[in-house]
């Protein structure tokens, strides 16, 4: 093997070691970012994306990897082999997201990529960097109702060894509703991505919606994109990104990421997708 030979991910994280651990949060503009995350906003910042590209935002827990999935399937005609080509965090790059090395950060795995790319944040709409809004980049944010998506957070924060440690259920419930997890309060979250909708032509769909009526959430989301696939191939990308076959398909579920960063024993990745 050759020693320049491209780490994968997973390898990268596994040989990032004893560097990763549980980051603390450092305000940014008055939002709680982990900390590797807030040494390194200047440049997230100044990403500048294609007008081609598409963010797909949410508060962390809402939904961010299904709406991935659709995407990625829609962009690929309904092709699930093709959308097996890599795990979900190289196929759509988590734009903030930066780690010890050699783990690439989003920007390094996006300025790798040939636009369209399909881009996450996590960012609530004030620090999301001004280019995707001076490009008219197209964006989809999904909302989850407060109760589940503070549930998700939770177990992820036991399961993710990255993220600040969840602490008892009573006190975690105050830190949600004061705003203090990582990206900050969810109230705000929602309400400002809301407010900017029809300025920024931003799509806005809600997690229950999408449980309620997959099909009809996944037609939005091909209109908005511009696109116009047979009827078959809708069903299709609704068949592959339901809960069950995306917690079966490991390009989709998160298993990529070691064991010793996402603690599959404490809580899995794609735990329980209710709604209420
Ligand atoms: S992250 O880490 O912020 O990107 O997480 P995110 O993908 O936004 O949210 C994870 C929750 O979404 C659920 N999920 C789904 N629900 C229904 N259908 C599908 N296909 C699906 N895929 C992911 C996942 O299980 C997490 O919710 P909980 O309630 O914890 O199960």
């Amino acid at each position: 093997m050759s020693e320049d030979k491209e780490l994968s991910y997973a390898d990268a994280i596994e040989e990032a070691g004893s560097a990763m651990g549980r980051f603390p949060l450092i305000p940014v503009k008055g939002i709680p970012l982990m900390s590797h995350i807030a040494d390194n906003f200047d440049a997230i910042s100044a990403f500048c994306p294609d007008a081609s590209d598409l963010l797909i935002a949410t508060y962390p827990k809402a939904g961010t990897t299904w709406t991935q999935e659709i995407v990625d399937l829609l962009l690929h005609n309904g092709d699930a082999e093709a959308c097996r080509r890599a795990p979900t965090p190289v196929r759509s790059p988590f734009l903030e997201i930066w780690s010890p090395p050699p783990i690439p950060s989003g920007l390094d795995l996006l300025n790798k990529m040939a636009p369209p790319r399909i881009i996450k944040t996590h960012l609530p709409i004030q620090l999301v960097p001004t280019g995707f809004w001076e490009k008219k980049c197209k964006t989809i944010y999904i909302a989850r109702n407060a109760k589940d998506n503070m549930v998700s957070y939770y177990y992820f924060d036991h399961m993710n060894k990255t993220q600040p440690e969840p602490g008892p259920w009573e006190g975690y419930i105050h830190k949600f509703m004061r705003g203090e997890l990582s990206w900050g309060s969810w109230y705000d979250h929602v309400k400002g991505y809301w407010e900017a909708r029809e300025k920024k032509n931003i799509l806005y769909l809600f997690y229950e919606d999408m449980k309620e009526n997959p099909r009809r959430e996944v037609e939005r989301i091909m209109k908005y994109l511009d696109l116009t696939l047979p009827d078959d191939v809708i069903s299709r990308i609704v068949e592959l990104t339901s809960f069950k076959n995306m917690k079966e398909n490991p390009m989709a579920n998160y298993t990529c990421i070691p064991k010793t960063v996402f603690d599959s024993s404490i809580s899995n990745f794609m735990r329980k997708g209710y709604s209420i």
